[in-house]
This record gives structure tokens, sequence and C-alpha cells, in this order.
């Protein structure tokens, strides 16, 4: 981590990248997972800046083929990313609660207005690389990083300055690409560790060679999918992927970033309170980011 002393967390409700009702719950759940309450235990002040308005559903329109609730995506987009700027400039660590995972369309609009030459780690079952024309889904949940590679419809890379360099990226956990990120990934040479090479390699190994991938970065965000845990261990989430990473490799995994000094910010999204075993999967998410703010315990 980064010498920061104050983390500021915002709250996304957003639900309008997938199809499944109640990630918009999420940030309470993780709220309710003692959150705040573990960053003041580890020595952190704490600002909460509440959490960001989401509108409804809204309408398909002419020229948004294969982009659901793309006007109110859009929208909230815009309200995240002014929101994560505020944070920026007071000088806050920015943890950003979805959610889903669109909501790192306006995350990462705002860091890369602040940093030049931005890192991302996205943990993450999947691998968020669609765009309108090989999205199997039409879910912007599964396009945010392609937009983040400048990559899609001009409504969403439009939100801000969305210019991370493909070597900047580091994706961890994939185990469900679909066949046009498989050729994006290919064709830009995005590094990727796979479920296959954390077994192989063991997780040791994989953050080792994240970091000093990505050791010549402006700063690094961690984009935190909780579907990238086993769903034994996450069971509320929307897209659900068997053969995850467990629990204990996530913490290592975290533990290590920390260790690096390189995060400086991060977001946890995809948990869905109506899908989840009592409140488990904010929990994790409560203990992984313990970990990545310094708990050394776990
Ligand atoms: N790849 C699929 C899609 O684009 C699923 C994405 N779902 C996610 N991403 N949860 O993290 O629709
Ligand atoms: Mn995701
Ligand atoms: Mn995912
Ligand atoms: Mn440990």
């Amino acid at each position: 981590m980064k010498e920061m002393n104050t983390v500021g967390i915002v709250g996304v409700p957003m639900d309008l990248g997938q199809e499944r009702r109640g990630v918009d719950m999420g940030p309470s759940a993780i709220r309710y997972a003692g959150l705040q309450d573990r960053l003041l235990s580890l020595g952190y002040s704490v600002i909460d800046y509440g959490d960001i308005p989401v509108k409804g559903r809204s309408p398909v329109q002419i020229g948004d083929a294969n982009l659901k609730n793309l006007q109110s995506v859009v929208e909230a987009s815009l309200n995240v990313k002014e929101s994560v700027m505020k944070m920026l400039k007071d000088d806050v660590f920015p943890l950003i609660l979805g959610g889903d995972h669109s909501i790192s369309i306006g995350t990462l609009a705002a860091i890369n207005e602040k940093r030049q030459n931005v890192g991302v780690i996205w943990y993450d079952a999947h691998g968020d690389l669609n765009i309108p024309e090989t999205s199997p889904s039409g879910n912007i949940h599964g396009m945010p990083l392609a937009v983040n590679l400048n990559l899609g419809h001009s409504s969403l890379t439009s939100i801000g300055a969305h210019k991370i360099k493909p070597e900047n990226i580091v994706l961890i956990g994939a185990r469900a690409l679909d066949e046009g990120e498989k050729e994006l990934i290919q064709r830009l040479g995005i590094k990727v560790f796979t479920m296959h090479e954390i077994d192989r390699m063991g997780m040791t190994a994989v953050i080792e060679q994240t970091i000093s991938h990505l050791k010549d970065t402006d700063g690094v965000h961690l984009s935190l999918d909780l579907d990238a845990l086993d769903p034994m261990e996450c069971p509320g989430v929307g897209t659900p992927v068997r053969g995850g990473i467990t629990y204990r490799e996530s913490h290592l995994a975290m533990e290590m970033l920390a260790e690096s000094g390189l995060i400086t910010s991060a977001e946890l999204v995809e948990v869905n309170p109506i899908l989840d075993d009592r409140n488990q999967t904010a929990e994790v998410a409560v203990a992984l980011a313990g970990s990545l703010f310094g708990d050394k315990l776990l």
C-alpha cells in the first residue's frame, strides 16, 4: 500500500450492467460486514463518501445494439467518475464498493485523469474484455476492461480518457473467457494468469510475476471481482464459475500486494446479497480488504 493513511470509501449500488437483481445491495452488505471497523483497527482513518445515485433500467434505444441499460450506465458512470476524482483530490486511497463490474468504467476514468501510466490487476473469473460485437449477453459488466482499453461503444469510451496500455494489465483467475476476449488477449498480448497457471505455479509466483510486470507503472488499481474466488467460498455472485481461487490463496495475494506498495486504488465488485449465504461473500470481501491494507493475520 502506498504511504496513504486515509481510506475513502464510496458505494455504487449499480445493477444495470447485468441481469440478476440484488447486486445493487452490495455496498450495504460490505459495510455491514464491518469494512470501516476493519480499516480503523489497522490504523487507517476512514472517510465514507456515501453512495452514488444510480437510476433505474433504461429502455433500449436505437444505436444501443447489444448494450443493456446503456443510458443509465453512462449516467451512473459519470457520477462514479466525479466521486472518485473528488477522492483523488482529497488525497485519500479510493476504495469503491460495487455494484456490478460496470462501475470500473467510471472508476478508471477518474484514475486515468490523475495518473499517466496506470496499471490494473483484474482479479476475476472473467475477462470483461467484450465489446458489443463480441458480447454473448449484451451485459455491460462484461465490457469494462475493454472500455478501459478504449474499445467498444463511444458512449462508454467517451466517459473518460480510457487509455490503459495492454502491457499494464494483468488478469488473475480467468477461467470463463469468451471467444472474442481470447482473441483480443492474444492480439494485444495481455498478461493472463488463468486457473491453470495458478494451480501450476502457485499464487506466490503468480503475484511475484504480477508485481514485476507492473513495477514501472504509475500506481496500480486492483479490480477485485468476488467471482474470482471459488463459489463454495463466495456464493453471493451473479455469474459463479466452478474451480476458482481459494480464500487462502486470495489472502496471500492481497498480503503480497500490500507488501509491494504498488496498489493505489481498489474496488470490490459483484457481491450480490440476495444470492449470498449469510453475507459470507461480503465478509470475504472485507477480510481480503483487510489483507490488502496490511493485516498479516489471515
Ligand atoms: N463474459 C460474460 C459476458 O460478457 C460474463 C461476464 N460476467 C462477469 N464478469 N461477471 O466478471 O456477458
Ligand atoms: Mn468482472
Ligand atoms: Mn466475473
Ligand atoms: Mn496470510
